[in-house]
């Protein structure tokens, strides 16, 4: 297994729309496996192939408070969603420190495939269909701040380079 390097927004490689999954093998198994490592490592609960830099449709999510229950979603479809909206606070790996409020649909149902290209369907509530979606923007090359003003989004953009120079220096 291994840790991989998470890409950080504004970088361009975030906007990529990844591309659908055709075989299931040994490769795509060590690519859910490393993903997992460096969600947990990071923490968070939940991680993109798009944030590592692999423009493949895999999710990997565990809102479980032992982070035990890691969900794979490979070629991840939303099927419906909810009228009834949530707003929740949102994270991301690829926009560390950043944490804004986003409204989205309160339950939604999934389509995906399993690491052996078995079809599942999942009706998703609370955090986990937040995370959902949230995973999915990245899949679509979308991070939650584009959710956020003009304003809002120059103040990150700017505010995450600042930091950058300075670790640089
Ligand atoms: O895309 C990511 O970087 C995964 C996010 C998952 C997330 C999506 C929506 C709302 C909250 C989190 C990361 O896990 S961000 C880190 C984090 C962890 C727990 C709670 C909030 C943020
Ligand atoms: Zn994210």
């Amino acid at each position: 297994m291994a840790r991989l390097p998470i890409v950080e927004y504004p970088d361009p490689r975030l906007k990529k729309v990844a591309r659908p999954v055709h075989v299931f093998d040994a490769r795509l198994r060590q690519l859910v496996a490393d993903m997992a490592e460096t969600m947990y490592a990071a923490p968070g609960i939940g991680l993109a192939a798009t944030q590592v830099d692999v423009h493949e449709r895999v999710i990997v999510i565990d809102v479980s408070e032992t982070k035990d229950q890691l969900r794979v979603f490979i070629n991840p479809e939303i099927l419906w969603a909810s009228e009834e909206t949530t707003l929740c606070e949102e994270g991301c790996l690829s926009v560390p420190g950043i944490y804004e409020e986003v409204r989205r649909p309160a339950r939604v149902g999934v389509k995906a495939q399993n690491e052996d290209g078995e079809t599942f369907t999942l009706e998703c509530d609370g955090m986990l269909a937040v995370c959902v979606q949230h995973e999915m923007d990245h899949l679509a090359g979308k991070v939650f701040v584009e959710y956020l003003s003009a304003l809002k989004q120059d103040r990150i953009k700017t505010k995450l380079k600042k930091r950058k120079a300075r670790e640089a220096a």
